[in-house]
C-alpha cells in the first residue's frame, strides 16, 4: 500500500486529491498548519481516513519531521498562499510560503530520503499565473514566464527550483502547470465560487447583488476533480517531467455570470452585479488558455467536465447549501 503526504490538505485540491488517493488504496497523510487550525476539524469530520500531521511550509524542521513520520512514497506540495489579490498586500509572506516553501520541502525530502536513489517522489503545484502577460497563445510547457503578481513570481521560483532539484540531484520531482480549476470546494474568495454562492443567494431572495472587479478577464476554467487525476498520473511515470493541465478553452467572467444566473432563471443579471474598483488588481492577467496536448499524449489525461457543467455543478451545490441553512 502506497503512502502519500499532502500539504494544503484543508484546501480545495487537497480534499479532491485525498479522495482520489484513498480510492486507490493509499494511506493519506495531510499537513495542517497552525496551533489550532479551524479547518482541521472539518477535514477530520469529512475524511476520517486522513492522518493529520502538524507542519508549516515556513518551517523546514516541521517538514522534515512530517516526512520522517509519514515515510511517504509521494509528496504532493499543494500548500501555498493562493489568492492572487491577497499576494499583493502580503508579498513577503507569499514569497516565503508559495516560493521558498517549495525549496524547504525539497530540502526536507533530501534530508530524510537520502542524497542518492531518493525514493520519495515530489509533485509541485505550479500555476498558469506564471505565464501572466502571455508571450504566446495557447500556453505550453515551453512558453516563457511573465508573472504579474507576487503570487505568480513565487510560483515561478517554486517551479524553477523543482526543475533544478530534479536536474541536480536526480530527484523524482515533477511540476503540474495547472490552469484555473474550480468546484464546490473552491474558496469563497475566488471569482467562480464568489459568483456561484451569490447567485444561489440571489435566486433564493437572500441578497440583491454581488460586487465584482474585472468582468472581462478570461480564464481556462476546468473542474478540480479532473485536475487532481493529472497530478497523480504525473507521479506514476518512469521519468519525472512537467505538464500543462488545461481544457484549452477560455471564458470571461461575464460568461460565467451568464450561465450562473441562467441556472436560477435570471437572464439579465445587470442589476444584480455591482462593479467594485477595489477588486481590481495592480496588474491583471487578461486572458489565459492552455495547451494540454503533452498531458493527453504522454499521460492519457483529458478533462471530463466542461464549462457549462462546471457552472451548473457549482450553482446547484450552493443552492443546496443555502437551502439547507434556511430549513434549519
Ligand atoms: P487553496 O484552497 O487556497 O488551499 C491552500 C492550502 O495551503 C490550504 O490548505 C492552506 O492551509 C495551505 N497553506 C497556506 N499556507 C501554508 C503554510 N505556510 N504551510 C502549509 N500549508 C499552508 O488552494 P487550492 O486551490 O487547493 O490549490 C492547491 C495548490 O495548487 C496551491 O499551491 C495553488 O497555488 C495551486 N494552484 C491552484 C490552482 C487552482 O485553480 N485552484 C491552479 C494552479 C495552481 P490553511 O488555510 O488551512 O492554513
Ligand atoms: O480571479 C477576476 C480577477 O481570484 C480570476 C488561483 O487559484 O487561479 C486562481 O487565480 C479572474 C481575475 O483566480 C473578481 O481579476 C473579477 O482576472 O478567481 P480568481 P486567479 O487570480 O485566476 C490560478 C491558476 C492560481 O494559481 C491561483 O492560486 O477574475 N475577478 N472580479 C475577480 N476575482 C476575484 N477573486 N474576485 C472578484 O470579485
Amino acid at each position: 500500500m502506497k503512502k502519500a503526504l499532502i500539504t494544503g490538505i484543508t484546501g480545495q485540491d487537497g480534499r479532491h486529491l485525498a479522495e482520489l488517493l484513498h480510492s486507490k488504496g493509499y494511506t493519506v497523510f495531510g499537513m495542517v498548519k497552525g496551533q489550532n487550525n479551524p479547518r482541521a476539524e472539518q477535514i477530520r469530520t469529512d475524511f476520517p481516513y486522513i492522518e493529520l500531521i502538524s507542519g508549516d511550509l515556513a518551517d523546514v524542521l516541521s517538514l522534515g519531521t512530517a516526512i520522517e513520520f509519514a515515510q511517504p512514497d509521494e509528496v504532493y506540495n499543494l500548500g501555498a498562499v493562493t489568492y492572487v489579490a491577497f499576494s499583493f498586500s502580503q508579498a513577503e509572506l507569499t514569497a516565503n510560503t508559495t516560493g521558498l516553501g517549495v525549496l524547504r520541502m525539497l530540502e526536507a525530502i533530501r534530508m530524510v530520503g537520502g542524497q542518492q536513489n531518493n525514493p520519495i517522489r515530489f509533485y509541485q503545484a505550479s500555476s498558469s499565473e506564471m505565464f501572466g502577460m502571455v508571450r504566446e497563445t495557447p500556453q505550453t510547457e515551453l512558453t516563457p514566464f511573465h508573472p504579474r503578481s507576487p503570487y505568480g513570481c513565487a510560483k515561478v521560483f517554486g517551479h524553477n527550483v523543482t526543475v533544478n532539484y530534479r536536474e541536480s540531484y536526480g530527484l523524482y520531482a515533477c511540476s503540474g502547470i495547472l490552469f484555473n480549476h474550480e468546484g464546490p470546494w473552491r474558496g469563497l474568495e475566488f471569482v467562480t465560487r464568489k459568483i456561484s454562492s451569490a447567485v444561489a443567494r440571489i435566486g433564493l431572495g437572500l441578497q440583491d447583488s454581488v460586487a465584482l472587479g474585472n468582468l472581462d478577464a478570461k480564464r481556462d476554467w476546468g473542474f478540480a476533480g479532473d485536475y487532481v487525476k493529472a497530478m497523480w498520473m504525473m507521479m506514476q511515470q518512469d521519468q519525472a517531467d512537467d505538464f500543462v493541465v488545461a481544457t484549452g478553452i477560455s471564458h470571461s467572467v461575464r460568461e460565467f455570470l451568464d450561465l450562473a444566473f441562467a441556472e436560477v432563471g435570471i437572464d439579465d443579471w445587470s442589476r444584480h452585479v455591482v462593479l467594485d474598483p477595489s477588486m481590481l488588481r495592480p496588474a491583471e492577467v487578461d486572458v489565459l488558455v492552455g495547451d494540454a496536448s503533452k498531458a493527453a499524449r504522454e499521460l492519457g489525461w483529458k478533462p471530463e467536465v466542461d464549462f457549462p457543467q462546471l457552472v451548473k455543478m457549482m450553482v446547484r451545490h450552493d443552492l443546496a447549501v443555502e437551502s439547507a441553512k434556511l430549513s434549519k
